[in-house]
């Protein structure tokens, strides 16, 4: 992804934590994840357990000093902090260190920056880092600057991140014009989509769970899907006809982390309102992960900030080829749930047909007497309805048909 960069940054990972330290080395696995993601290399960590973090220095200023020796010993370009600092934080601590800070926040969005392909994405990711660039300059300023060139600094495309706030600020109100009329072409073909009640399926999960492996094994599609974080930025449509003989569009979306920065959650509402509109959503867990309880509360915490409720939700614990079979996997919050292997195939069948069920259970059934004269609705009918009976009387035509309710003529 970044060819140009012969030599890779090394950093430390830092974590200040109040829980299990479990938890927090859990999290710093994942951070060291991201950062091999990001082309960097972890060359060591350090964890300061504290009641809350330092609001100064973040983990505070004694292991500071100790950090500060760590550095030197194994000649990192800096350290990277597992949560989002203050801009008070990343300065005290660059201060201190003499060396570039980053927070998990900006490796994140740095991710984003290198994997949005479409130009709506790339310019919801430039104006997200912008947008935590301007909150950071005053009061982090020199500490901004520090950061030099590579992680941290780099926008869509490779391109450096402004670090003038006039001009960010002229740049934030050109990408949201932009950014609004993108999203007022993409409403319009969503509400055609919609005239069309093609049911929707949103693929929904934490990062790397198997989302792209899913559809592309359900729709016979080639969606990026990579042992990586954020392989999939951009929600990509595909259609797959059931048994039935139904067709239905499954939606592949981009995965959710812990501490996902709100930025990106604001930057990826819109997109993610597929989500919103769809008929049922499919929630895929990487059941061989150990932290599968944290990423399915993340999962259904992510989709209460993104106001996607009241839908019917089929968890797929995927997978499942790596797992024993004995583990006891339940989700609590989803309609149905069932083990899956994305991989090999391992119950896709089951899997579908419980979507067909659940489509399913969102029809109605309807009798009715249609008149002669009334061919557009007999014609919704054919269309998107199930007919179990059609006849053909002396005034209309007698139907008997499961509808989805959406569809309702
Ligand atoms: N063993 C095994 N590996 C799987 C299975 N499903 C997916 N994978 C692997 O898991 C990794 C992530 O898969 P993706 O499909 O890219 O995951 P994703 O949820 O789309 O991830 P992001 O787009 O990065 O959020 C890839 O290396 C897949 O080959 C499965 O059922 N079994
Ligand atoms: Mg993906």
């Amino acid at each position: 992804m970044y060819e140009n960069d012969i030599r890779k940054e090394k950093y430390i990972l830092l974590i200040a934590y109040s829980g299990e330290e479990s938890e927090a080395d859990a999290s710093l696995d994942e951070l060291s994840d991201l950062l091999d993601t990001a082309d960097g290399i972890a060359v060591g960590r350090m964890k300061q357990k504290m009641m809350r973090q330092d609001p100064a220095t973040y983990i505070g200023s004694g292991k500071a000093m100790e950090l500060k020796i760590s550095l030197v010993a194994k000649d990192a370009d800096g350290v990277i902090c597992d949560d989002e600092l203050t801009p008070a934080q990343m300065r005290n601590l660059s201060d201190l260190l003499d060396t570039k800070v980053i927070d998990r926040t900006m490796l994140i969005l740095d991710i984003f920056a290198a994997h949005a392909h479409t130009s709506e994405g790339k310019l919801q990711v430039e104006m997200a880092q912008l947008k935590y660039r301007s909150s950071h300059l005053i009061g982090a300023g020199k500490a901004m600057s520090r950061l030099g060139g590579g992680i941290g600094t780099r926008g869509p495309g490779e391109t450096k991140l402004e670090t003038d706030r006039r001009v960010i600020g002229r740049r934030i109100a050109r990408l949201s014009s932009e950014i609004k009329e993108m999203q007022r072409v993409r409403m319009t073909t969503r509400k055609r989509r919609m005239g069309n009640r093609t049911p929707v399926v949103a693929i929904v999960g934490y990062t790397n769970a198997g989302k792209s492996t899913l559809i592309n094994l359900l729709t016979d599609s080639s969606v990026l899907s990579e042992d990586k974080l954020f392989a999939t930025l951009d929600p990509t449509t595909r259609t797959c006809v059931m048994k039935g003989g139904q067709e239905v569009l499954f939606t592949d979306t981009v995965g959710f982390i812990n501490k996902l920065p709100h930025q990106l959650i604001d930057a990826f509402r819109s997109t993610l309102e597929e989500a919103k509109y769809a008929d049922v959503i499919l929630h895929v867990a990487d059941a061989s992960d150990p932290e599968l309880d944290m990423h399915l509360q993340v999962v259904y915490k992510t989709l209460r900030e993104l106001d996607v409720t009241g839908k019917p939700v089929i968890t797929a614990f995927n997978k499942c080829d790596l797992i024993t079979g004995e583990e006891r996997l339940i989700d609590v919050y989803a309609d149905n749930w069932l083990r899956i292997s994305a991989k090999t195939g391992d119950n896709i069948d089951a899997l579908l047909e419980t979507i067909e069920d659940t489509l399913q259970k969102n029809r109605k059934y309807v009798e009715c007497l249609i008149p002669y004269s009334d061919g557009k609705r007999l014609d919704a009918f054919h269309k998107y309805g199930q007919i179990l009976a059609e006849e053909y009387l002396e005034d209309g035509i007698s139907i008997k048909a499961y509808m989805p309710e959406s569809a309702m003529p």
